[in-house]
């Protein structure tokens, strides 16, 4: 006997939209990592353009920044360490500074990232302290305490930032398969942090990583990431939650468990990274 099939059976509707919604050239990497000869912080007075990332637990902030230095040198490289036990206690306790190899001289990129502990209600880093940090009071290896904030008297308490030590760009990190399930308080949380540095013209991006997990056409391939419906959908909403436009939403895999690049994963990465360093010099420059 052969197999069933009815002919009024309508089929299930495709997971992906038939055009990419947002236009992305896949391959010419050489040309597409131009950008990185280029990147300067805008004004004399500051010598690097500083990157904070904040978000959720595991969101996979660490992880962004391995898979940035990952690509620029060209091999895995995992100097801020990512965790890879999923826990609701964040892995990174200290507010650490990296900055990225250029070439074999000893020179360096001219952006660095502080990559700090998750928000996560009671046991995360404080909101207190990333608004201090915003302002550059913090001062690099200060150890987060959820259960109190850098206080005046600490001595990871900076008095006096200069245009080096406050932060130029904020990049919000979420894992887009529950950025619908980020609790309320989490959410809180990232909306007062993002319309304190909004009052302070600092410009913003939002990383959506894991993007692979959220959906099985992504992780099949890669390209389908901007015809992804569940992905633009869980992009859609988590613009709404947060306030943040959908032309300021990056999703990215970040490099987790490969042993070697891929330039159509490393791409989604640079793009996210190029608009990162443009806005961090556009407000130095307004600075
Ligand atoms: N599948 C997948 N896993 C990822 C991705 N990014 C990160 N991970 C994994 O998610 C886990 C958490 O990543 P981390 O980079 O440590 O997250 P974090 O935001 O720095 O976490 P805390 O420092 O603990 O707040 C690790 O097991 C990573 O391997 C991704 O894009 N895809
Ligand atoms: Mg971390």
């Amino acid at each position: 006997m052969g197999i069933f099939t009815s002919k009024s059976e309508t089929p299930p509707p495709s997971p992906l939209l038939q055009q990419p919604w947002r236009k992305t050239t896949w391959g010419q990497m050489e040309e597409q990592m131009q950008f990185l000869q280029f990147v300067q912080p805008g004004s004399d007075a500051v010598s690097n353009i500083r990157i904070m990332l904040y978000g959720p637990v595991g969101a996979g902030k660490s992880s962004f920044i391995n898979s940035v230095n990952s690509i620029l040198q060209g091999r895995m490289a995992g100097e801020a360490l990512a965790d890879s036990v999923a826990s609701s206690v964040s892995f990174t306790k200290k507010y650490t500074t990296y900055k990225m190899k250029k070439g074999r001289r000893g020179q360096f990129y001219p952006f660095i990232f502080n990559d700090i502990m998750g928000l996560e209600g009671q046991v995360g880093v404080c909101k207190k302290d990333i608004k201090l940090a915003l302002k550059g009071h913090m001062r690099e290896g200060y150890k987060f305490n959820p259960a109190s904030p850098l206080s005046k008297d600490d001595a990871g308490f900076n008095p006096c930032p200069t245009p080096d030590d406050i932060v130029h760009v904020l990049v919000c990190v979420v894992p887009s398969p529950n950025t619908s399930q980020i609790p309320g308080d989490t959410m809180t949380q990232m909306r007062d942090i993002r319309l304190f540095a909004s009052d302070r013209g600092i410009p913003q991006i939002a990383v959506i990583t894991k993007i692979d997990e959220a959906c099985p056409e992504v992780e099949r391939d890669i390209r389908n990431v901007y015809k992804s419906k569940l992905l633009k959908k869980n992009m859609e909403d988590f613009s709404a939650r947060l306030g943040i436009p959908m032309n300021c939403i990056f999703p990215v895999k970040n490099y987790h468990e490969e042993t070697s690049l891929d330039d159509d994963v490393s791409l989604l990465i640079l793009t996210a990274l190029k608009q990162i360093t443009d806005f961090g010099k556009d407000y130095i420059e307004r600075m």
